[in-house]
């Protein structure tokens, strides 16, 4: 019945997640397990919801920190965030509880690079981490852990905290064990040495997570699944997007600046990535390789088919129907898929090393190609940087993509100035929309700007934009990047104040 936990030891400390959950005390600092919707707790964070949502009933309040790999569920984000129990989160988020309360002023986030936070922790810029909650698939005999589907902080958490409560998933599929890689040569400065990674494929590490037994002071049996859902096919706008970018992937290609097998791919999480996904396997290549975060059902097709030769990430998030294909076929995909920690996936020197190319989503750009990702009209959060930065500093070419429009049009993807910047325009390599594709590479602030109103605004502000930029070149302080200081952002003043940022 116990069958996941092997190590007779460790069975001792079975308990329920009430019980567990009841050795979290007001104020800790928690870090827990997931990534994207995979391999999060999924019953301790409720029983302690149930808790604080308790406490509050009778005038104590009960807040945590919490710190994760990046976005979670309903059941751990969800179900704190309605009971006000987090007084931090970080990193990533996509949780709508979560959101509401950060942009309503209550909850602090903390928004930094996936790769950063690892090392951050160690580094002791978050304080002491208190306790860890983290979901493996298994325990060994010898008290090692088999990593669950998603791997994000999980070896940091589990060397750093003072207490250690693990869940152990038996939804979670058991064909997990030994696909995951667990780098342990991480040092801290000045002891560094370089990350022997040179190839995505390559394994550096061990398929187990080490954990001192000594400080599991709880262990809790689930069967419950990922959040994950199926994804809906690509709308007509995403498909518009991939086609550019496949057909300036074919030019690179003939250029001479690309094979055709590509560079190691990054791609977000949604819509858009899911349609450039689609796209390479119609457009026939064969043995790519993806270095990225997350694995999702579309991969899984394009493992089938030949098109990805193998992937590298650090969770694994597939739908019902992604689990039950993977399942069916795990001899084929557990030799084809590697789950690393974020501080690897997502490492700016491997990155840098593989030439990844880094495909994401945006907010907006501006003229020039300030990206930002994270904020509607420059103080709203919807999500977070998650790994974006990670991949767009680091990786061979870095491309934006967005629809032209937002909300019916009463919103262009292309603005005067980005009203919050999380990827500079010294980052920003290419930039795609519905209407086209700007390649800005070895152009200066005003070539980049006649590409990416001609190539990606949208026709209704395309007119806008242009006489924004002839005035501001006429009438700008500097010429270099010509901007006028008190209109730059007064389209999305409109937006807050109209509802639209077309003018009346
Ligand atoms: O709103 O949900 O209310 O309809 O934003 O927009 O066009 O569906 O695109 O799902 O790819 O999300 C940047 C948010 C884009 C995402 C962002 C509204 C739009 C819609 C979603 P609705 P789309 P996507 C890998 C790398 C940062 C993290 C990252 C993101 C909703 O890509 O979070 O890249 N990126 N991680 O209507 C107002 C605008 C808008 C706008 C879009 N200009 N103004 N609303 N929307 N543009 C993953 C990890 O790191 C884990």
């Amino acid at each position: 019945m116990h069958d996941r936990i092997r190590s007779s030891a460790l069975l001792e400390r079975l308990m329920t997640a009430e019980q567990a959950a009841s050795l979290i005390e007001p104020g800790m600092t928690v870090a827990m397990s997931g990534f994207t919707g995979a391999g999060y707790p999924k019953a301790v964070p409720q029983a302690l919801a149930a808790r604080m949502e308790q406490s509050a009933a009778s005038g104590r309040g009960f807040k945590i920190k919490v710190l994760t790999g990046a976005s979670t569920a309903p059941e751990l984000d969800g179900a704190l965030a309605r009971v006000e129990g987090m007084e931090l989160r970080l990193p990533y988020q996509s949780d709508p509880n979560v959101r509401e309360r950060i942009n309503a002023g209550t909850l602090n986030y903390i928004d930094i690079h996936l790769s950063h936070v690892a090392q951050h922790t160690w580094f002791g810029f978050f304080g002491d981490i208190n306790v860890a909650v983290v979901e493996v698939a298994g325990i060994l005999e010898d008290g090692r852990l088999i990593p669950s589907s998603s791997v994000g902080n999980n070896k940091t958490w589990l060397d750093q905290a003072d207490k250690v409560i693990l869940e152990v998933n038996r939804w979670q599929p058991a064909a997990l064990e030994g696909m995951h890689d667990i780098y342990y040569g991480t040092a801290l400065p000045p002891n560094r040495k370089p990350i022997p990674l040179t190839l995505p494929d390559q394994r550096i590490g061990e398929p187990y997570l080490r954990v001192d037994p000594d400080r599991i002071v709880a262990i809790v049996e689930t069967d419950a699944p990922d959040r994950n859902s199926a994804f809906s096919p690509p709308d007509e706008a995403s498909r518009q997007i991939a086609g550019h970018l496949l057909d300036f992937l074919g030019q690179e290609i003939r250029r001479g600046r690309l094979t055709d097998k590509l560079l190691p791919l990054q791609s977000g999480v949604g819509n858009i990535a899911n349609a450039v996904l689609a796209g390479l396997s119609q457009g026939g290549y064969q043995g790519l390789t993806a270095y990225t975060e997350v694995i999702q059902d579309g991969m899984l097709e394009l493992l089938k088919n030949g098109t990805l030769r193998m992937a590298s990430a650090t969770s694994f998030s597939l739908s019902p129907a992604g689990i039950e294909e993977f399942n069916a076929h795990v001899e084929f995909y557990s030799k084809r898929i590697l789950l690393r920690p974020q501080e690897i996936s997502n490492h700016p020197e491997l990155i840098r090393r593989l030439g990844c190319i880094a495909m994401n989503g945006m907010i907006e750009a501006d003229i020039y190609g300030n990206v930002n990702s994270t904020h509607i009209a420059g103080s709203r959060i919807m999500n977070g940087i998650g790994g974006s930065g990670d991949f767009a500093r680091n990786g061979y070419l870095s491309v934006f993509m967005s629809p032209s429009i937002a909300k019916q049009g009463k919103i262009s993807g292309i603005v005067p100035m980005a009203s919050h910047v999380d990827h500079t325009e010294h980052d920003t390599m290419v930039v795609v929309t519905e209407q086209g594709l700007a390649d800005l590479r070895g152009l200066a602030p005003k070539q980049r700007a006649k590409q990416i109103i001609e190539h990606c605004a949208h026709p209704d502000y395309r007119p806008l934009l242009q006489d924004y930029y002839d005035r501001a070149f006429r009438d700008s302080y500097g010429k270099h990047t010509p901007h006028l200081l008190n209109e730059a952002l007064s389209w999305h003043q409109r937006f807050v104040e109209t509802g639209t940022m077309m003018p009346g």
